[in-house]
This record gives structure tokens, C-alpha cells and sequence, in this order.
């Protein structure tokens, strides 16, 4: 069987590289996504996810983070979590309980500190000054304060065609306290079927929440669909709808792989991903919107 990795963002690329180095190796889908995504939370120049991740309005640096396997379909998250090394391991430790799978706020804390997650301060001093820079200027310039977000999210397969997904994210900078999301709700940022292939979404939360789409995108595919087919359906007629409705749409960017190692991805704002398979070594790839 053959194995397949693809992740949103260039920042992506050195961690699916060594999630791709363990799948080759005979590692499981789930240690794929893991050790790929801590890869990035740890790397402090990366402002959107993890260590390094940009605070909310009040200077806290607040994480969302989920896990979902696709063998099971179990399902761990934590959302606004604080003062924690890598969320996406206390998500996927979740992912194993049937009960109290998804924690917010304190509580995510609480479970993380009783069942030995290294706990860190993950504001950087220059998190910390970017932050100052930006209250400062929205203060002067009276300016929109939601400014910059990005998710990693991970799709992986493995070698006995088991297949993870998960996502990392400090969310929208200068979000309000206890905003979330669409990167730790299921469905929305993120879902994965082994028996179809996985999906993982990045961009405006809010308005990526609306459409479901990375459920949409697997179960396109299970009727047939491309990943590339099912990303595209599952993308441009929801932003024709949403416009038309809500009368203003943000950044949306969909990857999606399936359980024969093929992928797609789409877009409305230029993207760049990390993709790698059996066959094809890790390398960052930039997609564009199609419409
Ligand atoms: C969020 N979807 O919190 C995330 C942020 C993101 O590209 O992915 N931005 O809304």
C-alpha cells in the first residue's frame, strides 16, 4: 500500500517531511499527523500556530487544536487553551475518550497539567511586540482589529491504509477572549473516513464553519469524486451562495487527500501547501483560486 501526506502552508513542509520519513518507515497515520504538526507548533517564527502564535486582544496567546482518526472516527480537541507545548498531542490523547473529548479554556488546561502535557509559556517576545505594534496602530489609525490567522492542518496515509488528521492554530490575531474557530470543530476544519480520505480547511473560521466544508469534501468523495473534484464542489458554489447571503466572504483554502493517495486542493486567496507521497518527495506547491 502506498502512503501520502499534505499539509496547508509552507510552514508546513519540514514537519510533513518528517511525518512522510515515518510513514515510509512503516509509522502509523496518527504519529504522521502528530510529530508533523508538533514540528510546527514548536518553531517560534511561525506567528499563527503554537510557540511563536499571536495573542488575542488581551495579549494571551490562546491555541485550538484537534485530532480525528479516521480508522475510529475519534475525535479529541482543545479550544483557547494557554500555557501549553503542543496541543495538538493533548488533542489527540482526547481523542481516545468517548466522554469530555473536547475542552475549552481552563478546563483543556486543567486535563493537560493532570495528565503530564509540558506546560510552556508560548508568548515570545516577539509575539509580544508585534502585538504592541498592532493595538498601538488600530488605537491611532481607528483600524479593524482582526489582522492575520493561519491553521496548519495534516492529512495523512498510511502503509496499511489507516488514515489521521489534525490541525494547530493560535486562530485570528487580536481575536476577542474565547473566540474559536473552525480548526477544532469537526467537520468544519477538519474530518477524515479511512474507508474515503480526510480533509483539512484553513482561513476565516467564521465563515468556513458556515458550509461544513471539510465534511462536505469526504463525502463528495465517497460518491466518487477526485479530491480535486471534491474540493472544487465543495468550495466555489458555497462562496457564490455565502456572498450572495451574507453579502461578504473571507480566506478560504481546502486540502483534501483520499485513502489511494490522490489530493486536491482549493482556494479563493493564493495558497501554499506542503504535499509529499510514496512516489513524489516533500515539496511546497502554491495554489490560486480557480473562480
Ligand atoms: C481560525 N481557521 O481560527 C482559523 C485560522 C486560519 O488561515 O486558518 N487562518 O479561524
Amino acid at each position: 500500500m502506498t502512503y501520502a501526506m499534505i499539509g496547508t502552508w509552507r510552514m508546513a513542509y519540514e514537519g510533513l517531511s518528517k511525518g512522510l520519513d515515518l510513514l515510509k518507515g512503516g509509522g502509523t497515520s496518527g504519529d504522521a499527523v502528530e510529530s508533523a504538526i508538533k514540528k510546527v507548533e514548536d518553531y517560534p517564527f511561525f506567528k499563527s500556530v503554537g510557540y511563536g502564535g499571536l495573542p488575542n486582544e488581551n495579549g494571551l496567546v490562546e491555541l485550538d487544536s484537534a485530532f480525528m482518526s479516521g480508522d475510529t472516527f475519534g475525535v479529541g480537541a482543545v479550544m483557547g487553551i494557554s500555557d501549553v507545548k503542543n496541543p495538538i498531542s493533548i488533542a489527540r490523547s482526547l481523542s481516545h475518550e468517548h466522554f469530555n473529548s473536547v475542552l475549552v479554556g481552563e478546563g483543556a488546561s486543567q486535563y493537560a497539567t493532570k495528565n503530564g502535557f509540558e506546560r510552556k509559556n508560548m508568548l515570545t517576545p516577539r509575539a509580544k511586540k508585534i502585538w504592541e505594534k498592532r493595538k498601538a496602530e488600530i488605537a491611532e489609525k481607528n483600524l479593524s482589529p482582526y489582522d492575520g490567522h493561519d491553521t496548519v492542518g495534516m492529512v495523512s496515509l498510511d502503509q496499511t491504509g489507516s488514515m489521521s488528521v489534525g490541525t494547530s492554530t493560535s486562530g485570528l490575531f487580536m481575536k476577542k477572549a474565547g473566540r474559536t474557530g473552525d480548526s477544532a470543530l469537526v467537520g468544519d476544519g477538519f474530518y477524515v473516513d479511512s474507508d474515503i480520505g480526510g480533509a483539512a480547511a484553513t482561513g476565516l473560521g467564521e465563515d468556513i464553519m458556515k458550509g461544513c466544508l471539510c465534511y462536505e469534501i469526504v463525502r463528495l468523495m465517497g460518491t466518487g469524486l477526485s479530491p480535486q473534484e471534491a474540493c472544487d464542489k465543495a468550495l466555489y458554489p458555497f462562496l457564490r451562495k455565502l456572498k450572495k447571503r451574507f453579502g461578504k466572504i473571507g480566506e478560504f483554502s481546502l486540502v483534501a487527500l483520499n485513502k489511494d493517495g490522490q489530493w486536491g486542493v482549493s482556494t479563493n486567496v493564493e495558497f501554499t501547501f506542503a504535499m509529499g507521497t510514496e512516489k513524489e518527495a516533500p515539496a511546497v506547491y502554491i495554489a490560486y483560486p480557480d473562480e
